[in-house]
Parts: structure tokens; C-alpha cells; sequence
């Protein structure tokens, strides 16, 4: 297959050497350049170096899928802006945090799918560190993406584990809580994902009120399942520090309009208040409002 990786922070460059095994790559990105160099620690057992073609016009006319691997806030902007250059079958598939951008896209023809991912990446002097190996769950936003489940499979063999779901968002919602609860309280402790063990009644209160939203958005969970399970990521990923905390760390927007933000706007349409969310996204804005101004 011809794949374009849109948008290579260290998650498309994870992406682009994964699919590279098996496919023809290539990379665009915002600042166009010759090429771009990926050199990776370890992916699948095994160091990586490549370096990969970008913003070729030709092949993205043939390219026949493309990963959207921007931030939220930088994603509906780029696909609107590329889709004029891409066959009408080509699906578009969306691979960010938050939620909320499908909705931004809705009147994208092409099929159009969505998915999370719980692979963990970061990069220091060039060097790329697959710090986590994880799961990735995609599935159908229109309905002409139903049939797209062999993606599922493309993905698998590049980079596993990956899950078809053809409804998308119960996984969707269950990585929004993760990132509601644990992303913006290690911006506003300064602390890495395991130093939220120090905060623990707060993490609960979050996760009461996340689990409101999600009951009423039709997402069958309590409160208790979404805790337990926020405990194991913040067990699992102590030594990580979150994406949203590295966007403070280096100055750069965060995505976190889409993350509490998405979730209190939901709870607004359902006629919820949700006073510590309320709260939170209010101290992460401070945050970022005092970087400006940002660098994407
Ligand atoms: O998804 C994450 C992120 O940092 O973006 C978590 C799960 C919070 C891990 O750090």
C-alpha cells in the first residue's frame, strides 16, 4: 500500500518506520523538507534507521491511506487542507488524543476512521525512544469507513496490537477518561504519571464525574471501573511523563480543549456541571496561557 503519515511528532515517526516494513511511506509535515530522518532505539526488538521521502504531491494522489498523526488542535486544519489531494477512496484515519475532531470533519466524503493508541514514544537529540509498547483501537466514523476493518490488520503487522471495533466509542471514551484524569493533573503537580499517587481522592473526584458523561453518552461503565483502571495506567506509565506535560515542558499548545474540554461540553449538552473538571481545565489554561507564545 501507498501510506502518507500526516503530522510526524514522535508517534508518526513511530508509525512511519512501522509501515515502512511493508509499504511504500511517506511523511508530510507542516514545514516541508527534503527528507526525514528516523532513527529509533528499539521497534519490534530491533534498533531502526531510515530516512523517508515528504510532501511528495505524486504520491500522495496515489497514496491510499492516510494517518493523521497532529495533535487535536492541529488535525481538522490539515486534513480539510490535504483532501483536495487525495483520492476520494483513500480513508483518513485520525490518531490523536481527545475526542471531538470527527465531529470538526463530518463533512469529509472520504472514509474516515478513528483510533487510539496507547504506545508510548518520545524523542531526545534525534534519537527516538519506543518507551511503551501498546494497544491501538480503530474503527469506522462514517459509514463508508465500515468496511474498512483489513486496516485493522495493515496496522497490526506494522505495529501490534491493533483492534477493528465497529463501534469505536466506548474505546474512544475509556482513553478520554485516562487522559481527563491523569494529563492534566501532572501539568498542575509538575510530577510524572506515577506522582499522582500522592493525589489519589482528587483522581477519584475526577473520575466520579467523568463517569457521569460517559453513562449518559451511552457508555456502559461506573465510576469504579474507570478509577481501577486509571490506577493500573498510572501504575503502568509512573515513570512517563504525559504528552500533555511535555506540550507545557517544551511551550507548545496542549490538547486539552479536546480532552476536559470535550468532556465538559458533553456534559453541558446533558445538562451536567462537573465543578472539578471545571477546575482543572482552568488551571491547565493558565498554564499554557503563561507559554505563550507557542510553537507547535
Ligand atoms: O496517553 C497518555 C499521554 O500521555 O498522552 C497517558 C496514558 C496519560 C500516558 O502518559
Amino acid at each position: 500500500m501507498k501510506i502518507t503519515v500526516l503530522g510526524c511528532g514522535a508517534i508518526g515517526k513511530l508509525w512511519l518506520a512501522a509501515l515502512s516494513g511493508n509499504h511504500e511511506v511517506q511523511g508530510w509535515l507542516r514545514i516541508p523538507q527534503p527528507y526525514l530522518n528516523v532513527n529509533i532505539d528499539s521497534l519490534n526488538g530491533e534498533p531502526f534507521y531510515g530516512q523517508f521521502t515528504t510532501n511528495d504531491p505524486e504520491f500522495l494522489a496515489e497514496t491510499e491511506l492516510l494517518l493523521v498523526c497532529l495533535k487535536a488542535w492541529q488535525a481538522s486544519e490539515a486534513v480539510n487542507q490535504l483532501l483536495p489531494q487525495i483520492p476520494e477512496s483513500c480513508p483518513v484515519l485520525l490518531l490523536h488524543n481527545g475526542m471531538g475532531v470527527a465531529r470538526e470533519l463530518s463533512r469529509v466524503t472520504n472514509p474516515l476512521l478513528t483510533g487510539v493508541t496507547s504506545h508510548g514514544a518520545s524523542e531526545e537529540n534525534g534519537l527516538l525512544h519506543h518507551n511503551r509498547n501498546g494497544m491501538t483501537h480503530i474503527g469506522p466514523v462514517n459509514d463508508r469507513a465500515r468496511h474498512y476493518g483489513y486496516l485493522a490488520d495493515v496496522l497490526h503487522d506494522a505495529l501490534p496490537d491493533v483492534a477493528w471495533h465497529n463501534e469505536i466509542d466506548a474505546a474512544s471514551w475509556q482513553k478520554l477518561a485516562v487522559n481527563c484524569v491523569i494529563s492534566p493533573l501532572t501539568v498542575i503537580y509538575d510530577c510524572k504519571n506515577g506522582g499522582l499517587m500522592a493525589h489519589l481522592p482528587q483522581v477519584r473526584e475526577l473520575c466520579d464525574e467523568v463517569a457521569l458523561v460517559m453513562q449518559r453518552e451511552g457508555i456502559h461503565t461506573d465510576s469504579m471501573d474507570i478509577y481501577e483502571y486509571i490506577l493500573h495506567v498510572i501504575e503502568k506509565t509512573a515513570d512517563s511523563s504525559s504528552s500533555m506535560r511535555q506540550d507545557i515542558l517544551y511551550g507548545r499548545y496542549t490538547e486539552i480543549d479536546y480532552i476536559t474540554g470535550y468532556l465538559l461540553q458533553r456534559a453541558r449538552y446533558h445538562g451536567i456541571l462537573l465543578p472539578e473538571n471545571i477546575h482543572v481545565y482552568s488551571l491547565v489554561k493558565q498554564k499554557e496561557e503563561q507559554n505563550a507564545p507557542f510553537s507547535s
